[in-house]
């Protein structure tokens, strides 16, 4: 049953409550006496963390997965909150920015254990993610990931890692594969950004892309925060690629399309889910549609409830999904779940009832395997036309 659904008897259940509220006061009026009963006690307050990066180049995914989660906050709360033993909670997101670096991820962390929150969703990146990850171990707190993909997060062993979207290992493949067989590609030049992601989702898609007979003409590198790629362009264009594969983020994949472009370089572009975003369609302005790109789980259009989130998003926003935000609103209905079946608002309780979650969140069906991972995680592949992000498959 769809979680949308599943919280429809808790708000049913708040309504019988108020309509036995009504009744109350009519017997107070004819009984005083009998009237006598305590009032209901004011709901307490659960606090899930979130943490992203909120400025930067990328705060706009950020702000995205954060969305996400406040809008299952509010869902959640709004059809009566957590109802444990005789108490009710509601949920508030505490929000930290750990601006997409692995120091400041760490510090984020130590706040959102100190904030007194039962779990938390995020980080949006591997390079935060990951360090973060001991901390909240230490704090037997569970961690929901909605968008890190590299995969040594869950390779750690930390009982309370957890992400819902796909990995790199699926998703280098995938990309490999998608180069070969339908771009045709024989040659190509890869780059990445030297962050855990950008660099790790280019190994993988360079091993299989070789066993695949791929000829890598060069691999190039930058950083998360360059806007210049001439040089290492220049260099990509002297071995003529068919194709130019980029691990890394949609706030330098959208610079690189337009330099890509005027240096009069014809070879397409390949990237994973940090690029797949409507936030690289305006940064690569008229060089966008050289664009093919992945992302980490099943398309928002191809899901039963995906349209109607994004009107909904659309709506309290104004803004359009980025990538991630129906991941990290599933997380906090993953988080919820958690605590109605722990039966208690403890951490460590939570975080062991995580690894037995099975919901159907708006994402699709949601299980975890022994390392924390989703399982059966898509992977879904776009190309840009007449800018816009068109869908072409998904791989499981
Ligand atoms: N998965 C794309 C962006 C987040 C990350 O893994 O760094």
């Amino acid at each position: 049953m769809n979680h949308l659904f599943k919280i429809a008897p808790v708000a049913i259940a708040a309504v019988v409550a108020l309509a036995a509220c009504g009744k109350k006061e009519e017997v107070a009026k004819a009984e005083p006496a009998k009237a006598a009963a305590p009032a209901a006690a004011p709901a307490e307050i659960v606090k899930i963390g979130h943490v992203a990066p909120l400025t930067g180049g990328i705060a706009h995914l950020g702000k995205d997965n954060e969305n996400g989660a406040k809008m299952a906050a509010e869902e959640i709360n709004a059809a009566g909150g957590l109802k444990i033993g005789d108490k009710t909670y509601k949920i508030e997101i505490v929000a930290e920015d750990d601006k997409a670096d692995p120091k400041e991820g760490t510090l984020a962390a130590q706040k959102i254990v100190d904030s007194g929150a039962i779990a938390v969703v995020g980080h949006l990146n591997s390079g935060t993610t990951i360090p973060a990850s001991k901390i909240y171990a230490d704090a037997n707190m569970a961690q929901i990931s909605p968008s890190a993909t590299n995969p040594k997060y869950t390779e750690q062993g930390f009982k309370t890692a957890f992400r819902v979207v796909a990995n790199d290992n699926q998703q280098g493949a995938v990309l490999a594969n998608f180069a070969a067989t339908e771009m045709k590609a024989k040659t190509v030049a890869i780059i990445d950004d030297r962050t855990a992601y950008g660099q790790g989702l280019a190994d993988v898609f360079e091993k299989v892309a070789k066993e695949k007979g791929l000829k890598v003409t060069t691999r190039e590198f930058t950083n998360d925060k360059a806007t210049d790629f001439n040089a290492i362009l220049t260099k990509v264009r002297a071995g003529k690629p068919d194709l130019i594969m980029y691990g890394g983020m949609d706030a330098t994949a959208g610079p690189m399309a337009k330099q890509i472009k005027q240096l009069g370089i014809k070879a397409p572009l390949l990237a994973g889910d940090g690029v797949c975003s409507p936030e690289f369609i305006k940064l690569a302005g008229d060089a966008a549609d050289i664009l093919s790109c992945s992302m980490a789980g099943e398309a928002v259009e191809k899901l039963a409830k995906g349209e109607e989130f994004k009107a909904k998003y659309k709506q309290k926003f104004g803004t359009d999904v980025q990538v991630y935000s129906p991941y990290s609103y599933d997380a906090v209905f993953i988080i919820a779940d958690a605590i109605k079946r722990a039966g208690k608002v403890d951490r460590a309780a939570v975080a062991a009832a995580v690894p037995t979650t099975n919901l159907t969140g708006l994402t699709g069906q949601i299980a975890f395997d022994e390392k924390g991972d989703i399982k059966g995680g898509a992977i879904s592949m776009f190309a840009v036309k007449e800018g816009k992000l068109n869908y072409i498959s998904t791989v499981r």
